[in-house]
């Protein structure tokens, strides 16, 4: 018998408990005010999107108020927030983004 047949036969309590980290949704929010290049130029500087990609993403906020802009562990997912709404704040953007945690 292999390892692995082995240790998929042993019951459930007898198998190491393995939990896959937290995850957290960087969430993008709708405003008046800040200009779309910005909110563009913002995707594809700190999430690292195509143009493609940070226009479609722009776009959603803007029709439905939010959108996620990625998943991240959450040390990330805090950084690339802060990073967003630090960004926002020194060019007088009221652009900002959350952090939420997923839950599966
Ligand atoms: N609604 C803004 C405008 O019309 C554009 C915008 C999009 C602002 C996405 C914020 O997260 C945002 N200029």
């Amino acid at each position: 018998m292999s390892d692995i047949a082995s240790f998929e036969n042993k019951p459930q309590e007898l198998k190491p408990k393995t939990k896959k980290p937290p995850m957290f949704d960087v969430i993008l929010l709708n405003d008046d005010f800040t200009p779309m290049d910005f909110v563009v130029y913002v995707l594809k500087e700190i999430f690292n999107h195509t143009d493609q990609a940070a226009n479609e993403i722009m776009l959603k906020v803007h029709n439905e108020g939010q959108a996620s802009c990625g998943i991240f562990s959450k040390d990330l997912a805090e950084t690339k927030s802060y990073e967003v709404n630090n960004l926002a704040k020194i060019n007088d953007h009221p652009l900002i983004s959350i952090v939420k945690p997923i839950y599966d």
